[in-house]
């Protein structure tokens, strides 16, 4: 654990005074829960602005300059994009947008760009990289006394996989919320902040003019409570989206259980219900494919290496000619393996050592998986 962690002093104070000195603020964020609680965050600062998703590709780049231009703001911030590009930056800062200045706060790999105030806490330090929401909360915190969007901060942080120094502060205000000292990761699958941070996960997916109605709902709420317990027409209209989406997530996820607990490798539900066609051999891996409109890969392999933490998982949805895959693994690396198994394979892959992934073309499938498996 650093001792310090996240931005200075100084440059909090420094985004502070950009966010108060903005007429027209206009946001630009990623679209998962720890970027739209950065958003969330900094909007309730400054008590105004617009904020717009980054979505599919974490870049701002000329895309959004249409958005940009009619939105005319004065400054623009961006929170948790990996990515932006100069032309975008150039363009906006023309003059014919009337854009003064681009403050930009993120905790990805460091980049280089001129025209903006870039603030990245592992510039300081590599390994120092506490999620947006974090340092969107240490921006704004000063202001907010009675700590009111510290359950907002909470819910985005843990779902990037952070337990933050002020997690008992939280502890002590939300008893069941999070009713013990815990791991991130044990907080996302076993309490009801988790569930929080679900809940905003799975309110962004699907239709963009629905993930936005949402925002507008999560924008006016002030507790909690009115989301988990539905209390407020607000928080009920945020829920039934939720709902809507996890249904489908749980009938996936008691498929993959039952998949591992009767050591079928591989089982594929959706509509034509079609069973895997490959064989089990042991409980060292865990394959899951599945079918349908809504991507949930990276949901599911993250909560099923928590209950499987000695697996080896591939989750793979079924799309067109391929499969998009998530691998991960606890004790073990999978990134190598494969690199190793794509070798004149019709795919691609990537990512970090335990968390990858990739993607590989349907008639290549059943070979792609006899050979990652013999590389462990
Ligand atoms: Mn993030």
């Amino acid at each position: 654990m650093l001792s310090k962690m996240g931005l200075t002093q100084k440059e909090y104070e420094t985004i502070r005074s950009e966010l108060k000195a903005s007429e027209k603020p206009f946001f630009l964020f990623h679209d998962d829960p720890d970027g739209l609680t950065s958003f969330l965050l900094l909007k309730r600062f400054v008590g105004k602005g617009y904020g717009m998703m980054v979505k599919a590709e974490p870049n701002v780049n000329d895309r959004f300059l249409a958005a940009a231009k009619a939105a005319r703001p004065d400054t623009i911030f961006v929170v948790d994009v990996a990515l932006m590009q100069q032309s975008f930056v150039d363009t906006v800062k023309s003059g014919l947008y009337g854009v003064k200045n681009i403050v930009w706060i993120d905790h990805h790999q460091p980049v280089k760009l001129s025209g903006v105030k870039y603030f990245n806490p592992r510039i300081h330090q590599p390994q120092n990289n506490p999620p947006a929401s974090y340092l969107c909360y240490k921006t704004v915190e000063h202001s907010d006394k009675e700590k009111k969007d510290l359950w907002l901060a909470m819910a985005g942080i843990v779902s990037d996989w952070h337990m933050p120094e002020f997690a008992d502060e939280f502890r002590k205000l939300y008893p069941d919320l999070l009713p013990k000292p815990m791991t991130a990761e044990e907080a996302l699958f076993t309490t009801q902040l988790g569930k929080l941070g679900r809940i905003f996960s799975f309110m962004l997916k699907g239709p963009t003019s629905e993930a936005m109605a949402c925002i507008r709902a999560l924008e006016k709420i002030t507790s909690p409570y009115d989301i988990l317990n539905r209390l407020t027409k607000e928080g009920r209209f945020i829920y039934s989206k939720f709902k809507q989406i996890n249904d489908d997530y749980e009938k996936l996820l008691a498929a993959a259980k039952e998949a591992a607990n009767t050591q079928i490798e591989a089982s594929s539900i959706g509509p034509s219900r079609q069973q895997s066609t490959w064989d089990s051999n042991d409980k060292k891996f865990l394959i899951f494919t599945y079918k349908g409109k809504q991507s949930f890969s990276g949901d599911l392999a993250n909560e099923l290496l928590f209950l499987y933490p000695d697996r080896i998982l591939v989750v793979g949805r079924e799309r067109q000619d391929y499969f998009m895959l998530s691998f991960r693994a606890r004790h073990v690396q999978v990134l190598p393996a494969l690199k190793k198994a794509l070798v004149g394979i019709d795919g691609y892959g990537g990512g970090h050592e335990q968390a990858s992934g990739g993607s590989v073309n349907r008639k290549d499938f059943e070979r792609f998986i006899e050979r990652f498996k013999g590389e462990f």
